[in-house]
């Protein structure tokens, strides 16, 4: 039977002794491994009655399970919902009620709280864990290692990833087999990946930097990963000389570049170090390529697009732009108001189409349709320009949103918590220059007449409902929000006036 994704990547895949990962703990899968023990899962989600296009959440601390069970999912034809090992309770219930998984599987830690929460829904909740009797790998040991995978064709849903939504509720981002499928396919090729590749991987696999882009390119070149439970920067640079490449958000490499040990004898082996997810400062660029004598090749992606541009592997890296649009991917420049196409060199809405990006969110037609033009080009919400190259450079956000650390924060979600408190009037969160997360979540607080409430009332607030990189690492008290004529709270003025907030 024909499973589009993972027929892609057996296609490509190597003899089976070949090892697929070594871990920070000292254990090995091999791609053999890892074809049997994807079966064993796969069984054990159909006896949970798990039915093609069923959605498994997973809330789990990264492992060679956890990518075992995207694999298992794929296979079983489910829906692999990853889920940010950071999310609270509270953020957890909305995913739970507005995707209606079929299995949870989570941290053994969270179990009993989650299957308390979700009780009248009639999802199954498991755990993942290695030594756990009745877990989900105690479960799949116990059946065959050979599993005929569920027919799935390229239009079939492989996951679902949420990002948050600029106006509150999160979006569950559908994502299908032929959008993974094509777009490993062209990153390989772009990158020049191959069975002789190294990847040292240190990203979470709960988002589509670490899952798609990184774990997809590693199945669908053959090759292998060291892979790191964190980002442990000593650690990384110990592991250079027998890695080929490295993946990783900008605070990877300003934290790399803070290392004694980074230099070209360290940088020998690796052919390849690709920034994504925020925007890499030209001067981080400079300083990595004077140390290792590498040029950062810099790729912009989105979850609802996987990647959609690269800086080339031949020719220049320019700093400061994200390059040519991926074979396959159309990307235009409009005018974000009346989507009029803009010439070369203007700056307005990027907008892309083409097999890798997704077919809508989760349940919510009017927002997907909101969010493409009439002739299929989706709207990312990033602005940018064309240079006379060809490079497209980001330029700003079209969208109120904050990326710290290459994890992205909705203002408005933060802010309907913080008003929400007694003695706030209102509020704004704004993202100021970081010198290690790139941008710093920032709340300016207006309190009630009276009220005195402290900073670390509010975060103390905020603890236990949202998940802990999204709270404010300063908060700042005013008199009142600069407006606009409209009424319209004018974050630039606040922007500009704390710029040196965090100025190290
Ligand atoms: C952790 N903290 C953060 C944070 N990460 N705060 C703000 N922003 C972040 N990104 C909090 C911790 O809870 C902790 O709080 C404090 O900050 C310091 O933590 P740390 O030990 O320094 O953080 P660390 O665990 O080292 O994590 C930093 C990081 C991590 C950069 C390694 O954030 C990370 O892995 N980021 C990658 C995110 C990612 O994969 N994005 C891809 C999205 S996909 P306290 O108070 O307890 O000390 C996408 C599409 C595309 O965007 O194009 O790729
Ligand atoms: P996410 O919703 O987490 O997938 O984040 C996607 C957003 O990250 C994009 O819409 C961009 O705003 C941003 N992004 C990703 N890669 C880059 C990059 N190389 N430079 C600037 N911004 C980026």
């Amino acid at each position: 039977m024909s499973n589009h994704l993972f027929d892609a990547f057996r296609s490509r895949m190597p003899a089976p002794d070949r090892l697929l990962m070594e871990t920070d703990d000292g254990r090995s899968l091999t791609y053999g491994d890892m074809l049997a023990r994807s079966a064993q899962l796969a069984h054990a989600l159909l006896q949970l009655d798990v039915e093609p296009g069923d959605r498994v959440a997973v809330q789990v601390e990264k492992s060679p399970e956890a990518v075992l069970l995207y694999l298992a999912c794929v296979r079983a034809g489910a829906v692999f919902l990853p889920l940010n090992t950071a999310y609270t309770l509270t953020e957890l219930g909305y995913f739970f009620e507005d995707a209606a998984p079929r299995v949870i599987v989570c941290d053994p830690a969270k179990s009993a709280d989650i299957a308390r929460m979700i009780e009248p829904s009639g999802a199954v909740v498991v755990t993942l864990d290695r030594n756990g009797q009745g877990s989900l790998t105690d479960q799949a040991s116990r059946q065959s290692s050979d599993f005929h995978d569920v027919q799935r064709g390229k239009d079939d849903l492989a996951a679902i990833l949420y990002t948050s939504g600029t106006t509150g509720r999160s979006k569950g981002a559908m994502l299908s087999h032929g959008n993974l499928a094509s777009n490993a396919r062209v990153l390989v090729e772009q990158w020049r990946f191959t069975s002789g590749d190294v990847l040292i991987h240190a990203l979470p696999i709960f988002h589509t930097h670490g899952l798609f882009v990184a774990t997809n390119v590693i199945l669908m070149a053959g090759a292998s990963m060291l892979f790191e439970q964190k980002f442990d920067p000593i650690r990384i640079v110990s592991l250079l000389p027998r890695a080929t490449a490295l993946m990783g958000v900008p605070t990877f490499y300003t934290r790399l570049l803070q290392q004694d040990g980074l230099d070209r004898q360290a940088a020998r082996n690796i052919r390849l170090f690709v920034s994504g997810s925020a925007p890499l400062l030209a001067e981080t660029h400079r300083a990595w390529r004077e140390r290792t004598g590498h040029a950062i090749l810099e790729r912009y992606g989105m979850t609802e697009t996987n990647m959609n541009t690269s800086n080339p592997y031949d020719g220049e890296r320019r700093a400061g732009t994200v390059g040519f649009p991926l074979p396959g991917t159309a990307l235009r420049i409009a005018d974000p108001d009346t989507a009029r196409p803009l010439a070369q060199g203007e700056v307005g809405m990027i907008e892309v189409k083409g097999p890798n990006v997704f077919s809508g969110y989760w349940r919510m037609p009017e927002k997907t349709k909101a969010e493409f033009r009439a002739d299929g080009f989706f709207i990312t919400g990033d602005l940018g320009m064309v240079d006379a190259d060809g490079y497209v450079h980001i330029v700003g956000r079209g969208k109120d949103l904050i990326i710290s650390g290459g994890y992205n924060i909705y203002p408005k979600e933060l802010e309907s918590e913080i008003d929400a408190l007694d003695g706030v009037a209102e509020s704004a969160v704004i993202g100021i220059a970081h010198p290690d997360f790139g941008e710093g979540v920032t709340a300016v607080v207006v309190r009630t007449p009276g009220s005195r409430i402290t900073g670390a009332e509010i975060l103390g607030a905020i603890a236990g409902r949202l998940a802990k990189y999204k709270h404010p690492k300063r908060v700042i008290f005013v008199d009142e929000l600069p407006r606009n004529t409209m009424g319209k709270v004018q974050k630039n003025l606040l922007r500009d006036a704390y710029k040196d907030l965090y100025a190290s």
